[in-house]
Parts: C-alpha cells; structure tokens; sequence
C-alpha cells in the first residue's frame, strides 16, 4: 500500500466551497446525486486535473454545468475520478451521480444499515464510499443535504446543521432538507435515517440562544436516554462556563446505533453514538458505563469547537482535535466528579494502553509523520498522551495563560484547518515562551525515562537531586533529542507537610515545577535542614516512566502522607507491582512467596482511613493488572508466573485483613435507591473491591452469590459476577450466577456483552474453549463490533493466561478469528490485531509461536489495508 508523509502536504488544487448531496434511501439501491459547486484556487492552472477520491464507487452520471461530461476527458474508477477537461471559469457545478448498497456495507463505514436504521461514518476517509469527492479535511464545503426516503420505514430524517425543509411525497415517501451553515470537511458529513424512539429537551445558551435537543435510540428504550441528556446539558454549561465555548446551530441531535466501529462521533449537529455509550439505567448500566457516557458525551459535543469549528489540515495532525478535545473531557468528568479519582483512573488507562503501545513495534509519535491506513491511528497515543501533552503546556504556562492561548486559538483559527505548529505558536504568543524543545512531545515517539536519586547533607543543610532522562529508541527513530519534562514535585517533612526550601539551582523550578531540560541535572536545594522523602511527578504531571531510588520505608511514607493524592496512589501501586514482581520471580525459581506485613496492613489501613474517598480507596486496593506488572517486568515475560505472583499477593491481603475488610463491606452496603453519582459510585467501588479479596477466603464462593443475588443494580450484580467466574470458574455458584445473568439479561445485547466479556477473561488455559463456545451463542454476532470486542477483543487483550497459552493455540485461534473479522469489517479486525502488539516482550517459546501466528495472517492473499499495515508493523 501507499506511505502518506506529512512532508508531502500540499493544498488541493481545487476547493468546494458548497455541497448539495440529494438521497434517495434505498436498501440495496440507494441514488445520491452530488452538486459540487468546484472552485480552482488562486494561481493554479486551468489545465491542472480534478481528481476526486471515491472508494468502491459506481459512476451513474456526470455532469458539468448541467451538461454531460463527454467519455474523454474523465477517468472514473471505484476508487478515483479524474477530471481532465475542466471549464477554463474558476468556479463550476459538478453533478455526480452514484449508486450505493447500505444494507450490504458490513465495514460500518460510508452509508450502511444498523438495525434497520440508516445511517452513515465518514471519519476518517468513509465520505469517499458515499460520492466522489476531494475527502480531506482541509476542503471546507457548505452542505445541502436532502432526503428522501419511505415514511414507514424512515419517518425519521436527519443531517447536520438546521432543518429546512419537509414534506410528504407520492407512495408513502417523504423528504427533509437540511441546510448546515457551517462549512465543514466531509468527514463530519452526516445523514441518519430511520424509525426510532426520542428523547427532547431545549438548553439555553449564555448569550440566550435557544438549542432544541434531541436523543434519538431505539424504541422503548426512551427511558434509557436521561442520563446522556443531563451529560449533554452539563457538557454545553461547563464549555461556556470553562472555555467560553457557545453552541452555534438551533439543533442538537444525537443518535445511538447498535453497530458501530467508534466509541461515538462528533458530526457537525448529529452526533451519532455506538449505544454502549447512550443507554442508561441502574438494571443494565454500571457505574463506569454511567461515567464514560458522561465523558463520551461530553467528548463529542466538546468536539463542536475543537475539531468542527476549528478542524485539521490533514490526518496528521489528529491529535490537534483528538487530544485537545480529550484532554476537555477529562478537566469536565473532574470537575463533575472527584479530581484526584479521576486523574489516578486516567493514568491507569494511560499506562495500561498507551505505555505498552509506545513501547512496542506500533510506537508512533502524537503527531505521526507517516501512515498508510489512518484509521489504525485513532490511537492511544493520539488521544491519551495527546491529551498529555495539551496538560503540560497548561502546568508550564499556569491556568490563565494557558486559557488566554486557547482563547487566542479560537478567535484566530475559527474555520481554519489548522496545525498542530498553529496550536503551539498561539501558547508561545500569549506567553512569550519558546516551545520548540516542549514541540518534541508531539514529534518523537516513547515514553521518556527520568532515573533520580537524592541525598540530603544535615549539616550543611543541603538536599541534592541527580535527575537523568533518556528516551528510548522506537521503529525508525533511533536517535532522540532531549525533551523538556514538566515534573510537579513536594518535599515532603516526617509530618507529611510539604517542607520549604533556601533556594534551588541546577534546574528551573516555578510553582511547585521542576523543569527537566537537559540529559542530565543536579539540582541543589539549600536550606533544608530534615531530610525530606521527594514526592515526584505529583498528579502525573508528565507521562514519563520514572525510576526513583526510593528506600522501601519512603514509599510507605508516601504512600500514608503524601499530601498530592495522585502521589499516595502511586506510592501504594508502586509498592503493590514491586511486592507482585518479586513473587513473580519466586514463583520462576520455585522459592516459597514471602510478602511484607508491613505491606498488608496498609492495605487494610487505607480500606478504613475515612479521611479518602471511598473511591480512592477502590482504587487504591485495587491491585495492578497481570499486564501493568508484566509492562514493568518488560522482557521474558510468563504469564502464568504473573497471575500465580498476583494471585498470591491477593490472598494474603485478603487473609490478613479479613476481619477490617469483612466489617467495612457490612458497613459500605446501601439500602438507598440508586444514584449514578460519583459518591455513590465510589461505595459501591470499594464494597465491590472488598467482595474481591473476601472471596478468596474459605465461604467466599458462597459469599459472591449472595452479593449477586442481593444485588439491585448492574454495578453490583456484574461485579459478582465477575467475582465467581474469574476466582471460582467452574464452581455451582459460578455456573448459577451465570445462568440467572443470562435468563434475566439474554435479550440485551448490550448486557449480554458483560455476560461475555466477563466469561472472556477468566484466567486460564480452559477460556479459549469457553470463548469459542461463546462464538455460538444466540446473543453473539461477528459482524457487530460491541460483540467483537467483548467477546473476542477481551479475550485476546485483557486475559493473559488465557491467550497466551504456552502452546500457542490463543494464537491459533487468533489468526482464524482475526481472518473471520476481518471478510466483514477490516477496522475492528486491524484494531483487534493490536492485541499482539507486545508479542517480543514474551518468553521465548510464546514469541516464537506468535511470530508464527502473526506471519500467517501476513501470508494470506488479500488482506486490508488496515489489518496488513498492523500486521507488518507488529512484526517489523
Ligand atoms: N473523531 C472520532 C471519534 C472521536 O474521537 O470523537
Ligand atoms: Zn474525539
């Protein structure tokens, strides 16, 4: 395939700047007629070709003026047209006729059917499957979008922007026009069509707008819908109220479907959501279903000013959108809920996904510089440390430049389709600071190491710091330049409280910031007469992997004291993943397991500390996932060894505490009706996390079928749940919960997905033959990306005794199912490969049986684009 690289980027040639798409909706023979209103830019030859993108297009009729465009001069294939012959007037109407199946488009991208609904994905590159078009996003274009469709079957019509137009037709047809006022690249194209229920309410804008909201989701569901609404509601005050962001059109619709390959979409005025991410009520939802409806929500929607208003260049610049608007997510789910919660929960994520890919053979840097299949960069990288990065320039700057750069970014770039070098001149402007150094946290790929190491003189009251940072090599970037590394940091006295110093060279350090610029500093600080333990990276200021020589009793000091909540946390996890790795490698020399008491009464200490969030607590007793601990372990990895090394760390947490742990779970059990709110939310956390370790102990089988059967909600019966199948797979209680889960859950698909994911990932050799039974199931399809992914996506990425079978055959089964996924739909295949993306950091045997397994996929004649281009990175 074709190597796209950024330095390539030139402006088109020819611009659009009006769009008049007509549909006549149709399963299996849908007619779009486009009117393309083509402009020639200033300068450029009368002589120069138009050459549109399509792909798997057939040409029904082409028109220039109204007039048919003779043979000669244009070249239609399915997946270009060329126009040679193009009036010498600057400006012309091109007519394009098209035919399109929805009802067979099982990719999910371009116009396709969900569930008998029409409707359409056009990001990245899905417009070109619905007309001939310059489908980029730096062509900005007026849109006209009429309708046309059977009013049975679609009494609903919608598109972007405000309606306009509608109206009855002969034989039970009808029609709706809408007019988008704002110019906008395809890729935020959208048309929805279909027969489903809704959800209204209006939202007043600040400068007194009236907005009409809609949800639109499947009939009898409408009950299901309040809380995306209320999310919206918020989402739309806290923009204002946070970035004077206004809404802009009178509508805003929002609509879920079942088969859906993103998270959601932020199409200009119609945004359209997978309705994982919609449906909610306490019987089907859990409380991080409840949380990322709230922040997905809020994503999109956010997206109306950072990728709609202001859009991007050219697919390279994705971060510019994506991790600008992720980072606006989360500020808002932090304000909505607990800060320090929210941010330990977004490390998590980060390190869990976005580490390991920045530390494998899919490393890239946020702004890539080259790609071949840009759907398979909606990645971690591009949105979660995107959204780091857009963080540090806020820790460097201060809150209130930093809002007056964004301020500056919109007011300069409104209707633009900017660039990331635009993002950061506007900080650099406000400020009057050089970013270029800070610049390489969006050009250079892997996570950066910072070793440090502290001494502290008494008597000359003197505290040295040694810092030394390297960044590792990555596919084709061997050799890095240094980065500028924000580090938030405390000194912490033997009261917990952050102690004052004389004065500090070595380093620049402003407001509690220490700025690592250079390989290597020794930063003195004088005037510090105790020796304090050096709280480091407080709230993560920046997404490094950091190595502190701690002695073993600092961390249990922070881990007490820290007064930066992120930092307890850390200090906690830290001691929790040193104590798993350490039994990891007893178990491989076949030496008994011996864990720190010290240790296990903290944990049990933090259970109780009323001073913490309940929630806080959860996360903090929660133990590092098998792959966290095999990320630090980094090479050579044995799974088995890793679930035996955790698993044993568990049960004597457990055991030593159950009398602490046994009491709070009584205590935390709530006899109030529901709430999703993050309080709520939080008991329930901890009390579940409780269940975890209390069923290990003798009675704990029994005792997780009764918190299932006792449970009201979703949150709590899906934790049992999971409980009984991943500690007592196999046993009565087990086989009953998942039997009553699935007489009182089988017609929810959405549920049943828990039901699978929840099977997909019970450790073990036994799940491969459970997940292939699963496949089976009357609930399951593999053409549908939400049962993909819990099914089959779990399995292979989040159970790692399961799939990484010493006799390879989770890999076997890997290339089978990733070959079946792919004939359908090549986006949720190509993301379904990344599950191998660590394969080198296996022990020898298992690698080589994935190398196998990852050479046979590339074998295969035929493949995508986008599952090769994994394919041959992974193994590259
Ligand atoms: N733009 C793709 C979906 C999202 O990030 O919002
Ligand atoms: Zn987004």
């Amino acid at each position: 395939g074709q190597t796209f690289r950024l330095e390539d980027y030139r402006p088109s040639d020819y611009l659009i700047p009006e769009t008049k798409l007509d549909f006549t909706l149709s399963e299996h023979a849908t007619r779009v007629v486009a009117e393309l209103t083509v402009s020639r830019r200033e300068g450029v030859s009368p002589t120069a070709p138009l050459v549109l993108d399509g792909d798997g297009l057939v040409l029904k009729r082409l028109e220039i003026d109204g007039k048919p465009v003779s043979a000669d001069s244009y070249h239609a294939t399915p997946d270009s047209l060329t126009l040679r012959a193009i009036p010498a007037a600057d400006r012309f109407v091109l007519t394009i006729e098209t035919e399109l199946a929805p009802a067979s488009n099982a990719a999910l991208m371009g116009l396709y059917r969900s569930n008998g609904v029409y409707c359409t994905q056009c990001e990245a590159e899905g417009f070109r499957r619905i007309t001939y078009f310059l489908d980029r996003p730096d062509v900005l274009s007026v849109y006209t979008v009429r309708i046309e469709a059977d009013q049975a079957e679609a009494p609903l019509l919608l598109s972007n922007g405000n309606p306009v137009d509608s109206g009855s037709l002969e034989k039970g047809r009808h029609f709706a026009v809408w007019h988008d006022p704002f110019p906008k690249p395809s890729y935020l194209f959208a048309l929805v069509a279909g027969d489903l229920g809704c959800v209204k309410d209006s939202y007043t804008t600040t400068s007194g707008r009236s907005v009409e909201l809609g949800i639109y989701i499947e009939h009898g569901k409408e009950n299901q819908a309040g809380y995306a609404m209320d999310a919206l509601r918020r989402s739309m005050r806290w923009d204002e109220e946070v970035f004077g962001r206004e809404y802009d059109l009178d509508v805003f619709n929002l609509v879920a479907v079942s088969d859906f390959n993103m998270g959601a979409m932020e199409n200009k005025g119609l945004n359209i959501f997978n309705d994982k991410y919609v449906l909610a009520a306490e019987e089907t939802a859990t409380d991080a279903d409840f949380a990322n409806i709230e922040a997905i929500v809020a994503h999109e929607y956010f997206h109306n000013w950072t990728g709609n208003r202001i859009t991007c260049r050219d697919w390279f610049q994705l971060c510019l959108k994506e991790g600008l608007t992720v980072f606006r997510d989360h500020e808002f789910s932090a304000d909505q809920r607990s800060r320090a919660v929210k941010r330990i929960a977004e490390v998590r994520t980060l390190r869990a996904h976005q580490f390991p890919e920045d530390q494998g053979p899919l490393a890239h840097p946020v702004r890539p510089r080259r790609y071949r299949e840009i759907n398979n960069f909606y990645t971690a990288t591009v949105y979660e440390k995107g959204s780091e990065v857009v963080r540090m320039i806020r820790t460097i700057l201060g809150a209130e430049l930093f809002r007056k750069g964004m301020d500056l970014y919109f007011e300069r770039h409104d209707g633009d389709a900017a660039t990331i070098e635009d993002f950061l001149t506007v900080f650099e402007d406000v400020s009057g600071r050089d970013l270029s150094q800070f610049a390489l946290w969006y050009h250079q790929a892997g996570t950066p190491n910072l070793s440090v190491s502290a001494s502290h003189n008494p008597s000359t009251a003197e505290l040295t710091v040694e810092i030394e940072q390297s960044v590792p090599p990555t596919p084709s970037e061997s050799r890095k330049r240094l980065m500028h590394i924000p580090l938030a940091f405390g000194l912490v006295g033997h009261d917990g409280k952050d102690i004052a110093y004389a004065s500090v060279e070595g380093a620049t350090v402003e407001n509690g910031v220490l700025h690592v610029r250079k390989r290597s500093h020794t930063v003195r600080f004088t005037g510090v007469e105790e020796r304090p333990v050096l709280s480091l990276n407080r709230g993560f200021s920046a997404p490094v992997s950091l190595s502190v020589e701690h002695k073993p009793e600092d961390l249990f000091f922070l881990a007490s004291h820290d007064s930066d909540e992120f930092s307890r946390w850390q200090a906690f996890n830290t001691l929790l993943t040193n104590a798993v790795i350490a039994a990891y490698r007893n178990t491989l020399g076949d030496k008994p397991l011996h864990f720190e008491e010290g240790l296990l009464e903290l944990a049990g200490r933090i259970a109780q500390d009323e001073r913490l969030e309940h929630a806080f607590r959860a996360l903090a007793l929660t133990l590092p996932a098998e792959s966290d601990v095999a990320r630090d372990i980094s090479h050579n990895i044995d799974p088995d060894a890793v679930h035996a090394g955790r698993d044993a760390l568990a049960l004597r947490i457990a055991e030593a505490n159950s009398g602490v742990f046994s009491k709070l779970y009584d205590d935390l059990r709530m006899s109030d009706a529901f709430t999703p709110d993050a309080a709520s939310a939080g008991r329930r956390a901890l009390r579940n996390t409780l269940l975890d370790f209390l069923s290990l102990l003798p009675g704990g089988a029994v005792k997780a079928l009764d918190h299932f059967q006792a449970a009201t909600n979703m949150t709590d019966r899906a934790a049992a749940l999971a409980v009984l199948v991943h500690r007592h797979g196999g046993s009565e209680q087990a086989r009953e919960a998942l039997a009553a889960f699935e007489a009182r859950h089988g017609a929810d698909p959405l549920v049943m997905d828990k039901w699978f994911m929840i099977q997909a990932t019970a450790p073990g050799t036994g799940t491969l033959d459970a997940v292939r039974g699963l496949m089976k199931h009357a609930a399951f399809s593999i053409g549908n990306p939400n049962r993909v992914r819990s099914l089959i996506g779990s399995f292979a990425s989040a159970n790692q005794t399961g799939f990484h079978r010493a006799d390879g055959t989770g890999y076997a089964f890997f290339v089978e199912t990733v070959l079946e996924v792919e004939k359908r739909n090549p986006q949720v295949a190509a993301r379904l490969a990344t599950a191998m993306r660590s394969w080198r950091s296996l022990e020898l045997t298992r690698q080589e049986l994935a190398r196998q397994a990852l050479l046979a996929i590339q074998s295969q004649d035929g493949l995508s684009a986008d599952l090769r281009d994994i394919i041959e990175r992974t193994l590259a």
